[in-house]
This record gives C-alpha cells, sequence and structure tokens, in this order.
C-alpha cells in the first residue's frame, strides 16, 4: 500500500498492511529478518535500495518504521534499541547545550533521570510541571530557552492526563515542539500527531512489542525536515534496532487492536471490583468519571487503556505484600504485555525519583491488566489483598 492509500484504510488494516509488501522475489507475506551488517554495491556507491550498512538502514527495520509511521498517522518513524535510546536520540537531535525543555513532574523514572541526571550535564535543562494543568505547563516554559515541552499522557504510574490539543498550542506559541510519549496509551487508542503533537515517543518494549520479549523504542514525527534531522542522529549515534529485535516488534504490533481491546475490557473489570474492595483506598484510572482527566481522556483516547495504579490501606509494608502475594498477576517491572503484571513504583519502576519533587506515594501499586481469563485476575486480587 502507498502510504497516502495507508492512511486512509482502519487501524487495524494499517497495522497489519503498512510498510511492506510481499517480497518480490519469492512472494514472503512476512518481512524476512535481515541478518546482515552490510550490502554488495554494485561498483562504488552503486546501493541496492538505498541499503549500505545495517546502522543506516536494515529491510527488516524499515518494514516496522513503516508500520509505525502508519499507525501513528505520521510520515516518518524511526525504531530505536530501547525507549530511552529513543528519548536521547529525540532529546540530543532537537536540544543544544544551554537550552530547556518542560518535563512532566510524575514522568516514567527512567526518563526523569535521563534528564536529571545524562542531558542536564550534557546541558540541557529541565523544569517539571504537572501536565494536566496547561497553565502550569505554560507558567513553566522559559520562553527563548524551552525547546521541547514533553508530555506522557497518560502518565506512569499516576495516570495523569494531558490535553495534548493545548499543549501543543501552547508549545508552539512558545516556539517549542510537543514531543507525546504515547507508550500507555498505544497508537490504538490516542494518536498525538492527529491533535497537534510534533513528535509521538514509544517504548515499543510495551503494548507495541506486546508480548514482553523484546526491547525497542520508536520515534515518530509528520514534518520532512524534523524526520531528516532525527533520521541523521539515528545513524550518527548509532542506537538502532536490530533485526530480530525489529521481527518480533512487528509481528506484535499486528494484533494490537485486538490486544488492547481486551487490556480496556479486563482493566474496567478490574477497576471496578478494586472500587468495592475494603482493602483499596483509592483507585486510579482515567476511565473512571471521578478521575480529574476523564473527559480531556475520552475526547482524545478511544478507550482508557490497561493500566490501573491502586492505594492500599496499611502503607508501604501493605503494598509490598500485596505485589509479592499475586499469583496470576507477575510480579516484575514493564507492562503492556498480554500477562498481567504487578508491581511497587516507589520500590522498583520509580526507584529514581525517590527524594524528588517526583516521588510517588509508598502505599501505590500498579498493575499492568493483561488479557488472561478476568475472573482470575479478579480472584488473584482478592487473594493478594487479603494476605496479611
Ligand atoms: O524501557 P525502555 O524501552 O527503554 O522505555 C523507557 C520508557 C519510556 N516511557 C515510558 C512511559 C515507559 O514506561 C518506559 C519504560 N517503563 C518501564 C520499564 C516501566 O515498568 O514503567
Amino acid at each position: 500500500m502507498t502510504q497516502e492509500h495507508t492512511h486512509k484504510t482502519g487501524f487495524e488494516t494499517r497495522a497489519i498492511h503498512a510498510g511492506y509488501e510481499p517480497d518480490e522475489m519469492t512472494g514472503a507475506v512476512i518481512p524476512p529478518i535481515y541478518a546482515t551488517s552490510t550490502y554488495k554495491q554494485d561498483g562504488v556507491g552503486g546501493l541496492r535500495g538505498g541499503y549500505e550498512y545495517s546502522r543506516s538502514a536494515n529491510p527488516t527495520r524499515t518494514a516496522l518504521e513503516g508500520v509505525l509511521a502508519a499507525v501513528e498517522m505520521g510520515e516518518r518513524g524511526l525504531a530505536f534499541a530501547s525507549g530511552l535510546a529513543a528519548e536521547d536520540t529525540l532529546v540530543r537531535a532537537l536540544t543544544r547545550p544551554g537550552d530547556h525543555a518542560v518535563i512532566p513532574d510524575d514522568a516514567y523514572g527512567g526518563t526523569f533521570r535521563l534528564f536529571d541526571k545524562v542531558e542536564k550535564v550534557w546541558g540541557l535543562d529541565h523544569s517539571p510541571a504537572a501536565i494536566s494543568d496547561v497553565d502550569a505547563v505554560r507558567a513553566a516554559i522559559q520562553p527563548g530557552r524551552t525547546k521541547l515541552v514533553w508530555v506522557e499522557t497518560p502518565t506512569n504510574p499516576m495516570l495523569n492526563v494531558g490535553d495534548i490539543e493545548a499543549l501543543a498550542a501552547v508549545a508552539h506559541d512558545a516556539g517549542a515542539l510537543l514531543v507525546v510519549d504515547n507508550t500507555f496509551a498505544s497508537p490504538y487508542l490516542q494518536q498525538p500527531l492527529t491533535l497537534g503533537a510534533d513528535v509521538v515517543v514509544h517504548s515499543t518494549t510495551k503494548y507495541v512489542g506486546g508480548h514482553s520479549d523484546v526491547v525497542g523504542g520508536a520515534l515518530v514525527v509528520r514534518d520532512h525536515e524534523l524526520a531528516d534531522a532525527l533520521a541523521f542522529h539515528q545513524n550518527a549515534m548509532g542506537a538502532v534496532a536490530g533485526p530480530f529485535d525489529c521481527f518480533l516488534t512487528h509481528r506484535g504490533l499486528k494484533t494490537l487492536g485486538v490486544r488492547m481491546d481486551r487490556h480496556c475490557d479486563n482493566a474496567e473489570k478490574v477497576v471496578e471490583f478494586l472500587g468495592s474492595h475494603a482493602a483499596v483506598t483509592e483507585v486510579i484510572y482515567p476511565g473512571l468519571e471521578s478521575h480529574p482527566g476523564h473527559a480531556v481522556a475520552a475526547r482524545q483516547m478511544k478507550r482508557f487503556g490497561g493500566m490501573v495504579s491502586f492505594r492500599v490501606k496499611g502503607g508501604v509494608e501493605q503494598a509490598l505484600r500485596v505485589c509479592e502475594s499475586a499469583q496470576v498477576f507477575t510480579l516484575g517491572e514493564s507492562l503492556g504485555g498480554v500477562e498481567s503484571l504487578i508491581e511497587h513504583p516507589g520500590r522498583m519502576t520509580h526507584a529514581s525519583v525517590a527524594g524528588t519533587d517526583l516521588e510517588v506515594p509508598a502505599d501505590l501499586v500498579r498493575l499492568s491488566v493483561g488479557i488472561e481469563t478476568a475472573e482470575d485476575l479478579l480472584a488473584d486480587l482478592d487473594r493478594a489483598l487479603g494476605a496479611s
């Protein structure tokens, strides 16, 4: 399918068909794993299909990058070795020492660590702001210096929601770009480029890959100049995704739509169950009408996702006990795979923000609700919450 045609088709059709035409020679319907570092040239500079060296381009990666662009309604996708590799490439391609970025005051711990311990040393300042509060984001912008407004929505792990259209306007008024980390929503539920964002970031390790068997990252953009700058840095910095990883990620992405619908169905059941459980003090889920970001989420997301956070009676000790007592929910970092995961953000994924303004509540438990039989998930949570 041409890109023009692709963008007119439905999400699942794009996820399954974009980025690759059956191989000319064999008709293979799935992109082969091109396990090659280099390519024979037909005379010096005589490249076949533009392939020269696999850091610069590899056909298995080209196929994944094409489908990533299509599912996000972008012009260009770029695949990286991890979400953080994508983030670092993006930041250093689009900023210079002395510049400034606004970041979420409840960002993923690794993203905060990247800004605070790596990009800062390189000379990029940052200010955390509540991305659910457009005025707070506007106030955190330093006119002339702020080059990036960085948003996660929903955020990890507090599930706050940022209004992408409004934040894009605020960023653009100040001459900055709006970056949206779309990892939690996935491109099935939310397409930030269609709402005015300039760059979409993914940890494809999560819902896009979907099977907890590969680490990867992605950037997707609409603008050709921006795409060229990012592609230059992707090659110059070299944190690319390898062909085996691209194959797995691409395979996962084909079923994103059906998986996400089941993740959402199960999450809704889990939320209802937790909401009436005596051991739970608060359930955090953008699908709840009581969630402060519900109206914005309902406007910009197809459904509300598979991530659920909740707080328990009994503080940190009980939160740890619940995490360690679950059996169907596996105790582990990461999210977005078909299997349910449970974790304690304060001690695990967000340990790197302890003692900062981004510290998360000690009694918080985060669930990545998988696609198992819902009744088994509810029974498991009931058992874990009763543990003492
Ligand atoms: O782990 P990596 O593929 O490098 O992606 C980093 C990343 C970026 N953005 C968000 C919103 C993320 O959640 C992550 C990774 N998060 C976890 C590993 C986690 O368990 O929250």
